[in-house]
Parts: C-alpha cells; structure tokens; sequence
C-alpha cells in the first residue's frame, strides 16, 4: 500500500465559475473574427460559403471580401482568471437565423454587441433584443482600418444607450483588445447583478 507524502499533497483545485456571453451584432462586423482570437478552443464554426440562393437575402451591401457566412454559430472558451472561464457564443448575425436566439440567450450573463460605425444600424436589432430582456450588454465598437473614427460618446448618443451602457472601441483581431471588452461585459452584469439585488432589499 502506497502512503501519499506531505510534499504530493496538491494544491486545492478552484472550480471555475463558468459565464455564458453572447457575442452579437450585425452581418460581416467581426463576430466569427472575435470568438476566434480570444477562445482557447479550436472555434466551432459552421460558415457556408454564401450560396447563389442565399444571395438575395444576405444584405452584402459594405461588407467586402466576405463570402463566407455563420449559419449556426461561433462557440469558444477563454479563461478570464484561474476561477473564470466565459463561454462565448455568437448569434447568427442574419434575420432569418433569428429563431435560435432565444436558445442561444438561456442562461446567458450578458451580451456583446459588435457595431461597425459605417453600419451602425445592422446593430439596432441586437440592441433592442437585448433591451427587451433585460439582458446587461457592452457595445463593441469594432475599429476596421477603412473606417472613421468616432469618439464612444458618439457612438453612445447614436445608439440612444441608456446610461451606463459601456461602449469600447476595438479591435475584433486583437486578443487582448476583445479581452477588454469581454471583462467590461462582464463588469457591467455584475454591477447590474448587484444594483438590482440591493433594489429588492429596499
Ligand atoms: N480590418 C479589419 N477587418 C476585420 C476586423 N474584424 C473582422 N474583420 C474582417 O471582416 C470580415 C467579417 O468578419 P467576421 O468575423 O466573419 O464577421 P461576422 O459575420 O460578424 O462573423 C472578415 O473578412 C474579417 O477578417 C477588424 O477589426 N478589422
Ligand atoms: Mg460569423
């Protein structure tokens, strides 16, 4: 019988607290780009190349060299700290994918909404789900090279946010840029968590 040393006694392993986040927002702004630069795991993907027949409906009208879309979703992993790991899910960024959104959003802790400033109404409909819900959401302002720059405040006011609704420019390639946003989502939840908690408690 093998007795077990001082010195192999192991650390005592922390259960990571495990968050679901959504990641939203319109057709072509960086969704598929942002779960893939953060996540851990190889991204599961589902992109079909856009398909004569998809090609009236999929709204292509300023999204360049993008032949490709999510059907069903982006899903990915990161771990935010040793007792945080945030799954990530992409919503299907097309109105006829629409129906799995309220599957997608069970259990979720909040949201990212992905905004491009040359498009920013593909956005408004995300913005208005997660409303609607109440679901506590950040806005991503995703910073593509041939775009203007605006100030977040701007974007805040064109987007008629309630207060407190954070909006962060980013960079949807950049690991640490989406890892900022992603700790502001979840910031953001909890603060709303608490809020409400000490609302009830009068
Ligand atoms: N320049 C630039 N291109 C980006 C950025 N994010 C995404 N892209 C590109 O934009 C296209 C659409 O991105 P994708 O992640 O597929 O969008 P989705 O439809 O929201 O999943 C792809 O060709 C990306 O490589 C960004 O921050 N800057
Ligand atoms: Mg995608």
């Amino acid at each position: 019988m093998a007795i077990l040393g001082r010195s192999a006694r192991r650390k005592p392993t922390v259960e990571p607290v495990t968050l679901k986040i959504l990641v939203a927002g319109g057709f072509g702004v960086g969704k598929t780009t942002l779960v893939g630069a953060v996540s851990e795991i190889k991204p599961l993907r589902t992109e079909e190349t856009l398909s004569e027949a998809g090609r009236p409906v999929d709204d292509l009208v300023g999204v360049e060299a993008k032949s490709t879309t999510t059907v069903a979703m982006d899903f990915g992993r990161i771990t935010l700290r040793e007792d945080l790991v945030l799954y990530l899910f992409g919503t299907p960024g097309q109105d006829r994918f629409w129906f799995l959104w309220d599957e997608l959003a069970q259990g979720s802790l909040g949201a990212v909404v992905l905004a491009d400033t040359r498009r920013l109404e593909d956005c408004f409909a995300a913005i208005d789900y997660f409303e609607r819900r109440a679901i506590p959401f950040a806005v991503g302002v995703n910073c593509f090279d041939e775009a203007d720059r605006y100030p977040a405040d701007m974007v805040r006011q064109a987007l008629d946010l309630d207060d407190g609704v954070p909006v962060v420019l980013c960079d949807a390639r950049d690991r640490q840029s989406v890892k900022e946003v992603l700790v502001t989502v979840v910031r953001h939840a909890m603060a709303r968590a608490t809020a409400a908690r000490e609302a009830a408690n009068g």
